[in-house]
């Protein structure tokens, strides 16, 4: 696999989808069965992570039973006259609430920065922590400034965020410029799993208008009509992840994330 920074950036093809799977939640077997039917759905990348609950054993064995189902997805496709390369590269990311949950098989690791934390731990303390064994493993970090908004969530609690209303349209702006300026490669809006409302659609814009990273939208993202009015606004990745925990039934899952992919990329 190439740069995944370079895959994750390359928007030609419009706004696209990832799943969210927590390994405090299912089972490496179960994830492994979600992330194939989001691979079949046109999810395009599967992020590995949670706010609680997780440590090296089950975030380990769960990406190492993602990557294994993917690469008969894979091969499936490869078999397929009509496929691209494009459509065979589908990675495996970590998305870490710190330094004590990662896996050395991951493709990549979300390098964040949570810039609204109020707590130095979050800012920079897990960073530090972790960089030693990002390096030694050889996993491609994405720096990503991530940025936790009302209602937040678990999220927003554990990493304790001053969280960002509705209407701070300037303070999003600002952020996603620092975030630049500090050579950040990716720019997440973070509502908190299961939010009931999710990221403001002007916050989106705001950011959008500020930066030309890609924008990562996610929290309470459930229907294809909230997805659509997240790329509308500039979202160039959506992230679901309670959604693909609501079925265990793999071809209803399938079904619901193609159907929530179309109204993305309409
Ligand atoms: C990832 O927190 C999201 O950013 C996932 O949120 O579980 O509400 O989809 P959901």
């Amino acid at each position: 696999m190439g740069s995944v920074l370079d895959f994750l950036s390359h928007t030609r093809e419009g706004p696209r989808h990832a799943i969210l799977i927590d390994p405090a939640d299912q089972t490496p077997e179960v994830a492994a069965n979600r992330a194939m039917a989001a691979a079949h759905a046109g999810s395009k990348m599967i992020l590995v992570g949670g706010s609680s609950d997780t440590d090296m054993e089950n975030v380990h064995a769960t990406i190492v039973a993602i990557k294994e189902a993917l690469e008969l997805v894979d091969w499936a496709t490869s078999q397929d006259a009509g496929s691209s390369s494009e459509d065979l590269q589908i990675p495996v990311v970590l998305f870490p609430q710190g330094a004590a949950s990662l896996s050395p098989s991951a493709d990549a690791i979300t390098f964040m920065m949570l810039m609204n934390s109020t707590d130095p731990r979050f800012l920079i303390g897990e960073q530090v922590k972790g960089a030693p064994y990002v390096r030694k493993a050889g996993i491609e970090p994405l720096p990503m400034g991530y940025l936790i908004c009302e209602p937040g969530g678990k999220a927003g609690q554990v990493g304790k965020a001053d969280l960002i209303r509705p209407g701070e349209t300037e303070r999003v702006a600002a952020y996603a410029m620092a975030a630049e300026c500090l050579g950040f490669g990716m720019f997440y809006l973070e509502a908190g799993s299961g939010a009931k409302n999710p990221v403001n659609a002007n916050l989106i814009k705001a950011a959008r208008d500020a930066c030309d990273m890609p924008i990562v939208v996610g929290g309470g993202i459930r229907d294809g009509k909230t997805a659509h009015q997240a790329t509308q606004a500039g979202a160039d990745w959506i992230i679901t992840g309670n959604l693909t925990e609501d079925f265990d039934e793999v071809g209803q899952l399938q079904t619901v994330l193609t159907d929530l992919i179309n109204h993305i990329r309409t």
